[in-house]
């Protein structure tokens, strides 16, 4: 890290939760390991910038800082990183995350080749097993190696695309910038982030100017561009933060048409186009062409681009050519869910387990949002490294929860787990505790390299049983980390169906699983599908935002959602 850089709460944050996985591996306690997560998780979530907590010596005023992590982040604020961590890393393979972040390879599989081998990259672990050099060792064997192999290949194969969650926050930051140029008008994020895709190759920005060079300068010299890889006078490209970001300044007659046309996707425009040139029309990013009379219509506003080819509005998330102009010109577009028809949201960790807020300040956020209830799903009695509760916990928590309940109006707090799926596909607790609890979600967190027939079974026989309600993160894919385990999502979209169990959209934005198409696919199949944050804070609550995004690239309308049902025909749902 730049020892010169300015830290955020997310840097700090970051080496924090580095420094969890670095304990796991050199054999500190698991106690030390949830102290670096719970502590990174709360400055994660904290409103002040961490730089001033710290000058006003408030660090141990954040929940799970205590004297030695408060030590820990002063020395990060510093010097940008500590001398634990570098300690750590020291003693580690280099490539340690890099190996860690491939599904089906753990701290134990590193340390052994580490040990026996002095392998400390990836691509090294790769030659070793290509080489056999693998299936020597104590505990991997022919299988084992075969697998590790697979593993890396698949991870290797993951396209080097920007996750949503770090776009967006790049895009407000660079929008909110160019608002305050003097010059600027109507600054406006296009291409795959407009079409809430859930990774982007790179951000696009349009803007209008009756000045295009101030606008282009300011956007050029904009702090944090580390690059400009090309200027004009009306478009430019900068890089910042790593990630590429297109920005094209138009007349403000021909706005419309620019936004429709860098909005996307490149397959839907072609299509459009196609369309156009059917009415003796010619399409472009300048306005639309009449052949006959030979004259251009720019085109103030996207509304008016639809509106002339003889089409309805399509929104950006359907813009993919899977059929929405088919749709359109038959007048059959969904009417899409939007934030406004989410009630509930069902997947959510509090203080019980791993989650940085009480029930209450969940219950009081989400009532502040306008949502009718929560259903607080901490861990299963298995994830000890998660704060997993125990059957005692779990009915003392229902106890909390009926407590809660009383003091309310209008609102419920539903007592739910997010239960993991055992190896075998059974589940982490005994019926008799699964019935008592509102909501059930089953979730795998272990055991990620199976191969997918086995996958799929064990997830297939968590299904079948009765109480569970939900499937949670169906894939296992952390975008930009890990491409999640192998699982036949048709066959366990077809048991849903049969066994009326709903498919969650995880709306973290580091998972966002199912995906639209497996969420378009699934609904299409007759199966519910449930918005969840997975909050571990008061800020992952807005992924709401994203999952309802996702949902809308799904086609999905409100009837397709279980949270956007009243919470007494939620319950009857999850009868
Ligand atoms: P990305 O960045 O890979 O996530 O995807 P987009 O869709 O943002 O693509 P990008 O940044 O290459 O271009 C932005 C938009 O510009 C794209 O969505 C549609 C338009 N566009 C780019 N190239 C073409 C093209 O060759 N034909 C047409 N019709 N439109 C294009
Ligand atoms: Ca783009
Ligand atoms: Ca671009």
């Amino acid at each position: 890290m730049n020892k010169d850089k300015i830290l955020s709460n997310s840097d700090v944050a970051e080496i924090l939760y580095r420094m969890a996985v670095l304990s796991q591996f050199v054999g500190e306690n698991a106690f030390v390991t949830r102290a670096y997560q719970k502590a990174a998780r709360n400055i994660e979530s904290l409103d002040s910038d961490i730089r001033q907590v710290a000058v006003n010596g408030r660090l141990r005023t954040i929940p799970g800082v205590g004297r030695a992590i408060a030590g820990t982040i002063t020395e990060i604020l510093k010097a940008g990183t500590c001398e634990r961590y570098e300690e750590m890393k020291s003693a580690v393979p280099a490539d340690i995350f890099r190996m860690l972040g491939v599904t089906g390879i753990g701290p134990k599989t590193v340390r052994l080749v580490h040990e026996n081998l002095g392998i400390t990259t990836l691509d090294e672990l790769e030659k070793a097993a290509v080489g056999h050099r693998l299936q020597k060792l104590p505990g991997i064997g022919v299988k084992q190696e075969k697998k590790i192999l697979r593993a890396i290949r698949r991870s290797k194969s993951m396209d080097r695309r920007i996750p949503l969650g770090v776009a967006i926050p790049i895009a407000e930051y660079v929008v909110e910038y160019l608002k305050r140029c003097p010059h600027a008008e109507n600054v406006t994020v296009t291409g795959s982030l407009r079409r809430h895709r859930d990774t982007v190759g790179d951000i696009d920005l349009i803007a209008s100017s009756s000045d295009p060079e101030s606008v282009i300068a300011a956007f050029t010299t904009m702090p944090g561009v580390a690059d400009v890889i090309g200027s004009g006078t009306t478009k430019a490209s900068v890089i910042l933060r790593g990630v590429q970001i297109d920005l094209r300044i138009v007349d403000r007659s021909s706005f419309g048409s620019l936004l429709q046309h860098f909005t996307g996707s490149k397959e839907h425009n072609i299509r459009l186009r196609e369309l156009a040139i059917g009415k003796g029309m010619k399409l472009s990013e300048y306005g639309i062409l009449d052949q006959t009379t030979g004259t251009l219509l720019p085109c103030g506003t996207e509304e008016e681009v639809y509106q002339r080819l003889g089409l309805p509005f399509i929104v950006p998330e359907l813009r993919e050519d899977r059929g929405e102009i088919e749709a359109a010109i038959a007048g059959t577009l969904p009417d899409l869910v939007t934030l406004a028809d989410i009630r509930g949201d069902l997947h959510l960790h509090s203080t019980w387990s791993d989650g940085a807020n009480t029930i209450s300040e969940l219950a009081d956020a989400a009532i502040r949002m306008g949502y009718g209830y929560i259903c607080v799903t901490d861990h299963s009695r298995s994830r000890g490294i998660a704060g997993g509760l125990n059957e005692e916990a779990i009915i003392e928590k229902m106890g909390e929860i009926e407590r809660i309940n009383e003091s309310l109006d209008g609102f419920t707090v539903l007592a739910g787990s997010e239960v993991d799926i055992r190896s075998d596909g059974t589940l982490d607790y005994d019926d008799y505790v699964l019935e008592m609890l509102d909501i059930v979600i089953a979730a795998v967190h272990s055991g990620f390299s199976q191969d997918k027939r086995t996958m799929t079974s064990r997830i297939v026989r968590a299904i079948e049983n009765e109480h569970v309600d939900i499937l949670a993160h169906p894939t296992g894919r952390l975008i930009g980390e890990r491409v999640g385990y192998e699982v036949d999502i048709d066959r366990v979209i077809a048991v849903a169906a049969e066994t009326e169990t709903a498919i969650e959209i995880n709306a973290s934005q580091s998972r966002l699983d199912l995906n639209d198409i497996n969420a378009r696919k699934a609904s299409e199949s007759g199966v519910m599908l449930a918005i969840g944050t997975d909050a571990h804070t008061l800020n992952h609550l807005h992924y709401m935002e994203s999952g309802v995004h996702l949902a809308r690239r799904a086609w999905l309308e409100p009837r397709d959602l279980l949270n956007t049902k009243s919470v007494a025909d939620v319950l009857r749902w999850a009868g």
